[in-house]
């Protein structure tokens, strides 16, 4: 089984600004995080990307058809306004999770809007880098058991 994990712009810069929101660990720390316990399933691949282009995360999801079978993705500030991430989502048809560090309905009201949520099969927020283990836990098993 492959899943790909997408994270959106300045994510990249975790760990080095605003540790009181997002915590105080980098992405790298993160993805090795999620790396690891992904070794406690023997048929799972993990793929990271990180891009702060619209259009690239789109390719990325398209990219996906045919190769990946499911995705977790972070689309961070893009996730309040991205009509052309929730059509790629909804357009290839892969079971995705959306993720967020912080908790996105107990900030700013244009915070609370995610366009990409409602074509995603589930949402975490608010528990920091453990949301993505979470939902890689829910993930699997939502494809394990063929999508129920
Ligand atoms: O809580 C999340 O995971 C967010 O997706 C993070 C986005 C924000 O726009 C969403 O509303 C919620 C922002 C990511 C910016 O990350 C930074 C990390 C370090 C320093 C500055 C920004």
């Amino acid at each position: 089984m492959k899943i790909l994990i997408i994270n959106g712009p300045n994510l990249n810069m975790l760990g080095r600004r605003e540790p009181e929101i997002y915590g105080s660990t980098t992405l790298s720390d993160i993805e090795a995080e999620i790396l690891e316990y992904s070794k406690k399933y023997d048929d799972v691949q993990i793929e990271f990307f990180q891009s702060n282009s619209e259009g690239q995360i789109v390719d990325k999801i398209q990219a996906c058809l045919d190769n990946f079978d499911g995705i977790i993705i972070n689309p961070a500030a893009y996730t309040h306004t991205s009509v052309a991430i929730r059509d790629a989502i909804k357009a290839v048809n892969l079971p995705v999770v959306e993720v967020h560090l912080s908790n996105i309905n107990d900030r700013e009201e244009f915070r609370k809007i995610s366009y990409t949520a409602p074509v995603c099969i589930g949402q975490i927020t608010g528990f920091g880098k453990d949301g993505y283990k979470a939902a890689l836990f829910c993930l699997i098993s939502h494809i394990k058991c063929n999508n129920c």
